[in-house]
Protein backbone atom coordinates (compact mmCIF):
# COMPACT_ATOMS: atom_id res chain seq x y z
CA UNK A 1 0.00 0.00 0.00
CA UNK A 2 3.10 2.24 0.76
CA UNK A 3 3.97 1.57 -2.34
CA UNK A 4 1.09 2.17 -4.71
CA UNK A 5 0.77 5.61 -2.56
CA UNK A 6 4.81 6.48 -3.07
CA UNK A 7 4.18 5.59 -7.16
CA UNK A 8 6.77 2.50 -6.12
CA UNK A 9 8.40 3.28 -9.84
CA UNK A 10 11.44 0.33 -8.50
CA UNK A 11 14.15 2.95 -9.61
CA UNK A 12 15.59 2.91 -6.36
CA UNK A 13 15.87 6.75 -6.23
CA UNK A 14 14.16 9.73 -4.94
CA UNK A 15 10.98 8.08 -3.30
CA UNK A 16 10.09 8.90 -0.15
CA UNK A 17 7.01 8.06 1.26
CA UNK A 18 6.83 10.58 4.12
CA UNK A 19 6.73 13.39 1.43
CA UNK A 20 9.68 14.94 2.22
CA UNK A 21 11.39 16.41 -1.03
CA UNK A 22 13.39 14.78 -2.62
CA UNK A 23 16.85 15.31 -1.76
CA UNK A 24 15.94 16.99 1.42
CA UNK A 25 19.11 15.02 3.42
CA UNK A 26 20.34 12.53 1.05
CA UNK A 27 19.82 13.78 -2.43
CA UNK A 28 21.09 11.69 -5.09
CA UNK A 29 21.81 7.82 -3.53
CA UNK A 30 25.00 7.38 -1.44
CA UNK A 31 26.82 4.43 -0.43
CA UNK A 32 25.45 5.06 3.09
CA UNK A 33 23.04 3.20 5.25
CA UNK A 34 20.80 6.12 5.72
CA UNK A 35 21.18 6.97 2.02
CA UNK A 36 19.96 3.44 1.02
CA UNK A 37 17.41 3.29 3.66
CA UNK A 38 15.20 6.66 2.79
CA UNK A 39 16.13 5.82 -1.21
CA UNK A 40 15.53 2.14 -1.51
CA UNK A 41 14.45 0.36 1.48
CA UNK A 42 11.94 3.04 3.09
CA UNK A 43 10.08 3.43 -0.46
CA UNK A 44 11.05 0.36 -2.33
CA UNK A 45 10.78 -2.71 0.02
CA UNK A 46 8.93 -1.64 3.09
CA UNK A 47 5.66 -2.39 1.04
CA UNK A 48 6.17 -5.95 2.38
CA UNK A 49 9.23 -6.41 4.48
CA UNK A 50 7.24 -4.20 7.28
CA UNK A 51 5.69 -4.81 10.54
CA UNK A 52 4.75 -8.52 12.42
CA UNK A 53 3.98 -9.83 8.84
CA UNK A 54 8.03 -8.97 7.22
CA UNK A 55 8.25 -12.11 4.95
CA UNK A 56 11.12 -14.65 7.05
CA UNK A 57 10.66 -12.00 9.41
CA UNK A 58 13.02 -9.20 7.59
CA UNK A 59 11.81 -5.95 8.59
CA UNK A 60 13.31 -3.19 6.50
CA UNK A 61 11.80 -0.14 8.05
CA UNK A 62 14.28 2.61 9.62
CA UNK A 63 15.21 1.17 13.06
CA UNK A 64 15.08 -2.61 12.12
CA UNK A 65 16.33 -2.98 9.22
CA UNK A 66 20.35 -2.70 9.56
CA UNK A 67 19.81 -4.93 13.01
CA UNK A 68 17.73 -7.70 10.47
CA UNK A 69 20.48 -7.50 7.92
CA UNK A 70 23.98 -6.93 8.63
CA UNK A 71 25.79 -10.45 9.97
CA UNK A 72 21.65 -11.66 10.06
CA UNK A 73 21.51 -15.22 8.49
CA UNK A 74 19.49 -15.52 5.77
CA UNK A 75 16.39 -17.83 6.46
CA UNK A 76 16.34 -19.08 3.02
CA UNK A 77 19.76 -20.07 2.49
CA UNK A 78 20.92 -19.87 6.56
CA UNK A 79 25.24 -20.49 5.44
CA UNK A 80 25.04 -17.14 3.97
CA UNK A 81 24.41 -13.87 5.59
CA UNK A 82 22.29 -11.36 4.25
CA UNK A 83 24.51 -8.60 4.77
CA UNK A 84 28.30 -9.95 4.98
CA UNK A 85 30.10 -6.77 5.75
CA UNK A 86 33.16 -6.40 3.03
CA UNK A 87 31.56 -9.41 0.61
CA UNK A 88 29.09 -7.92 -1.18
CA UNK A 89 29.20 -11.40 -3.19
CA UNK A 90 28.25 -13.32 -0.50
CA UNK A 91 25.65 -11.05 0.59
CA UNK A 92 22.25 -12.77 -0.11
CA UNK A 93 20.64 -9.44 0.10
CA UNK A 94 22.62 -8.73 -3.11
CA UNK A 95 22.26 -12.23 -4.50
CA UNK A 96 18.35 -11.53 -3.92
CA UNK A 97 18.57 -7.73 -5.60
CA UNK A 98 20.65 -8.96 -8.63
CA UNK A 99 18.13 -12.17 -9.28
CA UNK A 100 21.16 -14.82 -8.35
CA UNK A 101 20.41 -16.50 -5.20
CA UNK A 102 19.46 -19.94 -4.81
CA UNK A 103 15.91 -19.98 -3.18
CA UNK A 104 12.83 -17.57 -3.79
CA UNK A 105 12.26 -14.23 -6.38
CA UNK A 106 14.47 -11.64 -7.14
CA UNK A 107 13.47 -8.17 -5.31
CA UNK A 108 11.19 -6.44 -4.82
CA UNK A 109 8.98 -9.30 -5.92
CA UNK A 110 7.08 -8.88 -8.91
CA UNK A 111 8.28 -5.33 -9.73
CA UNK A 112 10.85 -4.18 -12.00
CA UNK A 113 14.38 -5.09 -11.09
CA UNK A 114 16.47 -2.06 -8.78
CA UNK A 115 18.68 -0.39 -11.40
CA UNK A 116 22.31 -1.95 -11.58
CA UNK A 117 23.54 1.75 -10.58
CA UNK A 118 21.26 1.72 -7.67
CA UNK A 119 22.38 -2.36 -7.13
CA UNK A 120 26.21 -0.72 -7.14
CA UNK A 121 25.85 1.55 -4.38
CA UNK A 122 24.60 -1.02 -1.79
CA UNK A 123 27.48 -3.14 -2.77
CA UNK A 124 29.84 -0.03 -2.01
CA UNK A 125 28.15 0.09 1.47
CA UNK A 126 29.28 -3.49 1.66
CA UNK A 127 32.46 -3.37 0.41
CA UNK A 128 33.02 -0.70 2.83
CA UNK A 129 32.18 -2.53 5.77
CA UNK A 130 28.23 -2.37 5.98
CA UNK A 131 28.76 0.63 9.03
CA UNK A 132 25.16 2.08 10.19
CA UNK A 133 25.30 6.12 9.63
CA UNK A 134 22.10 6.28 11.42
CA UNK A 135 22.61 7.50 15.27
CA UNK A 136 20.87 3.95 16.74
CA UNK A 137 19.16 1.48 15.73
CA UNK A 138 16.12 1.79 18.29
CA UNK A 139 15.06 4.96 16.18
CA UNK A 140 14.01 6.75 19.33
CA UNK A 141 16.58 7.57 21.80
CA UNK A 142 18.11 11.06 21.56
CA UNK A 143 21.38 11.82 21.14
CA UNK A 144 21.45 13.80 24.70
CA UNK A 145 20.71 10.19 26.62
CA UNK A 146 22.87 8.25 24.58
CA UNK A 147 25.79 9.24 26.49
CA UNK A 148 24.28 8.64 30.28
CA UNK A 149 21.97 5.66 30.21
CA UNK A 150 22.52 2.12 28.66
CA UNK A 151 19.19 1.73 27.02
CA UNK A 152 18.07 -1.30 24.81
CA UNK A 153 15.51 -1.65 22.49
CA UNK A 154 13.66 -4.71 20.71
CA UNK A 155 13.55 -4.90 16.85
CA UNK A 156 11.81 -8.07 16.49
CA UNK A 157 9.38 -9.29 17.90
CA UNK A 158 8.63 -5.62 19.11
CA UNK A 159 7.20 -5.42 22.35
CA UNK A 160 3.51 -6.91 23.06
CA UNK A 161 3.68 -7.80 19.28
CA UNK A 162 2.11 -11.01 18.10
CA UNK A 163 3.90 -13.03 14.84
CA UNK A 164 3.69 -16.19 12.95
CA UNK A 165 5.53 -19.25 13.88
CA UNK A 166 8.39 -19.98 13.44
CA UNK A 167 10.19 -17.62 15.36
CA UNK A 168 14.04 -18.26 15.01
CA UNK A 169 15.34 -15.49 17.25
CA UNK A 170 14.51 -12.28 19.33
CA UNK A 171 16.48 -9.01 18.14
CA UNK A 172 17.23 -6.24 20.47
CA UNK A 173 19.84 -3.17 19.83
CA UNK A 174 21.51 -0.82 22.58
CA UNK A 175 22.63 2.27 21.59
CA UNK A 176 25.79 1.61 22.87
CA UNK A 177 28.09 -0.93 23.15
CA UNK A 178 27.72 -3.77 25.08
CA UNK A 179 30.07 -5.37 26.91
CA UNK A 180 29.57 -8.92 25.17
CA UNK A 181 31.55 -11.10 27.44
CA UNK A 182 28.99 -10.32 30.30
CA UNK A 183 26.09 -13.26 28.05
CA UNK A 184 27.78 -15.92 28.86
CA UNK A 185 26.04 -15.62 32.11
CA UNK A 186 22.16 -16.45 32.69
CA UNK A 187 21.24 -12.84 32.54
CA UNK A 188 19.20 -13.53 30.11
CA UNK A 189 16.04 -15.85 30.43
CA UNK A 190 12.91 -16.67 28.21
CA UNK A 191 10.25 -18.26 29.32
CA UNK A 192 6.99 -19.58 27.62
CA UNK A 193 3.72 -18.84 29.80
CA UNK A 194 2.57 -22.48 29.66
CA UNK A 195 -0.46 -21.66 27.20
CA UNK A 196 -2.16 -19.20 29.41
CA UNK A 197 -0.99 -16.07 28.59
CA UNK A 198 0.16 -15.19 32.20
CA UNK A 199 3.50 -15.56 33.02
CA UNK A 200 2.71 -15.90 37.38
CA UNK A 201 0.39 -19.35 37.05
CA UNK A 202 3.00 -21.77 37.93
CA UNK A 203 2.99 -23.36 34.63
CA UNK A 204 5.57 -21.41 32.36
CA UNK A 205 8.48 -23.49 30.90
CA UNK A 206 12.25 -21.83 30.69
CA UNK A 207 13.38 -21.67 27.15
CA UNK A 208 17.08 -22.42 26.65
CA UNK A 209 18.70 -20.26 24.24
CA UNK A 210 21.97 -18.43 23.30
CA UNK A 211 22.66 -15.06 22.77
CA UNK A 212 25.04 -13.56 20.16
CA UNK A 213 26.43 -10.17 19.15
CA UNK A 214 25.87 -9.64 15.61
CA UNK A 215 27.54 -6.12 15.39
CA UNK A 216 28.89 -3.34 17.96
CA UNK A 217 27.21 0.40 17.24
CA UNK A 218 24.37 0.44 17.68
CA UNK A 219 25.39 -3.42 19.26
CA UNK A 220 23.07 -6.16 17.87
CA UNK A 221 22.27 -8.93 20.28
CA UNK A 222 20.42 -11.70 19.09
CA UNK A 223 18.84 -13.91 21.43
CA UNK A 224 18.42 -17.81 19.62
CA UNK A 225 15.89 -20.32 21.14
CA UNK A 226 17.54 -23.92 20.80
CA UNK A 227 14.60 -24.88 19.18
CA UNK A 228 11.92 -22.18 16.94
CA UNK A 229 9.20 -20.78 18.91
CA UNK A 230 6.06 -22.52 18.77
CA UNK A 231 2.54 -20.88 19.88
CA UNK A 232 2.19 -19.47 23.00
CA UNK A 233 3.30 -15.86 24.51
CA UNK A 234 6.81 -15.38 25.86
CA UNK A 235 8.74 -13.26 28.13
CA UNK A 236 11.89 -12.41 27.76
CA UNK A 237 14.13 -10.90 30.26
CA UNK A 238 17.40 -9.36 30.62
CA UNK A 239 18.67 -8.31 33.85
CA UNK A 240 19.67 -5.01 34.80
CA UNK A 241 19.93 -5.82 38.40
CA UNK A 242 23.09 -6.76 40.18
CA UNK A 243 24.75 -8.87 41.19
CA UNK A 244 24.35 -10.50 37.23
CA UNK A 245 23.70 -7.07 35.07
CA UNK A 246 23.88 -6.67 31.63
CA UNK A 247 26.72 -3.69 31.39
CA UNK A 248 28.38 -1.81 28.54
CA UNK A 249 32.07 -1.26 28.21
CA UNK A 250 32.39 0.92 31.22
CA UNK A 251 30.36 -1.39 33.83
CA UNK A 252 27.43 1.17 33.48
CA UNK A 253 24.20 -1.41 34.09
CA UNK A 254 21.67 -1.02 31.66
CA UNK A 255 18.57 1.35 32.13
CA UNK A 256 16.38 -1.92 31.62
CA UNK A 257 13.00 -0.75 32.95
CA UNK A 258 13.01 2.88 31.07
CA UNK A 259 12.71 4.84 34.78
CA UNK A 260 16.07 6.82 33.45
CA UNK A 261 18.18 5.53 36.21
CA UNK A 262 20.34 2.98 35.75
CA UNK A 263 19.43 -0.76 36.67
CA UNK A 264 16.14 -2.48 35.89
CA UNK A 265 15.57 -5.26 34.08
CA UNK A 266 14.57 -5.64 30.39
CA UNK A 267 11.20 -7.23 30.43
CA UNK A 268 9.69 -7.87 26.60
CA UNK A 269 6.70 -9.88 26.37
CA UNK A 270 4.96 -11.05 22.98
CA UNK A 271 2.71 -13.56 21.54
CA UNK A 272 3.71 -16.43 18.54
CA UNK A 273 0.51 -17.99 16.66
CA UNK A 274 0.05 -20.51 14.44
CA UNK A 275 0.35 -19.46 10.70
CA UNK A 276 -3.02 -20.88 8.76
C1 LIG B 1 5.78 -7.52 -3.06
C2 LIG B 1 6.37 -7.88 -1.77
C3 LIG B 1 7.89 -7.70 -1.62
C4 LIG B 1 8.65 -6.59 -1.91
C5 LIG B 1 8.19 -5.24 -2.48
C6 LIG B 1 10.01 -6.93 -1.55
N1 LIG B 1 10.06 -8.21 -1.06
FE1 LIG B 1 11.76 -9.19 -0.40
N2 LIG B 1 10.66 -10.88 -0.06
C7 LIG B 1 9.30 -11.00 -0.29
C8 LIG B 1 8.91 -12.37 -0.07
C9 LIG B 1 7.47 -12.91 -0.18
C10 LIG B 1 10.07 -13.09 0.26
C11 LIG B 1 10.21 -14.58 0.54
C12 LIG B 1 10.02 -15.38 -0.76
C13 LIG B 1 11.06 -15.13 -1.81
O1 LIG B 1 12.25 -15.00 -1.48
O2 LIG B 1 10.71 -15.04 -3.01
C14 LIG B 1 11.17 -12.10 0.29
C15 LIG B 1 12.48 -12.40 0.61
C16 LIG B 1 13.51 -11.48 0.68
C17 LIG B 1 14.86 -11.75 1.13
C18 LIG B 1 15.38 -13.07 1.64
C19 LIG B 1 15.45 -13.05 3.17
C20 LIG B 1 16.08 -14.28 3.79
O3 LIG B 1 16.29 -14.24 5.02
O4 LIG B 1 16.35 -15.28 3.12
C21 LIG B 1 15.56 -10.58 1.02
C22 LIG B 1 17.02 -10.36 1.36
C23 LIG B 1 14.65 -9.58 0.51
N3 LIG B 1 13.41 -10.16 0.33
C24 LIG B 1 14.99 -8.28 0.27
C25 LIG B 1 14.13 -7.32 -0.30
C26 LIG B 1 14.53 -5.97 -0.63
C27 LIG B 1 15.91 -5.40 -0.37
C28 LIG B 1 13.45 -5.38 -1.20
C29 LIG B 1 13.36 -3.97 -1.77
C30 LIG B 1 14.32 -3.66 -2.83
C31 LIG B 1 12.36 -6.33 -1.19
N4 LIG B 1 12.82 -7.50 -0.66
C32 LIG B 1 11.09 -6.08 -1.67
C33 LIG B 1 8.43 -9.99 -0.68
C34 LIG B 1 8.79 -8.72 -1.10
CA1 LIG C 1 1.28 -19.36 32.93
Amino acid sequence: MTCALAGCAGDGKGLDENGRPEGESTGTLQPTFQSIQANVFTPVCTACHAGAAAPLGLRLDEGASYALLVNAPSVEVPELRRVQPGNPNASYLIQKLEGTAARGGRMPLNQPALPPETIAVIRQWITDGAPNSTSAGGGGGGSKTRFELVTLTAVSPARDETVPAPVRDIVVVSDVQLDASLLQSNLIQLRASGGDGNFDSGNEVSVPVDATVRSDLPTVLSITPRAPLAADSYELRISGTEPVALADMQARPIDGDGDGVPGGDFVLRFTVEMTR
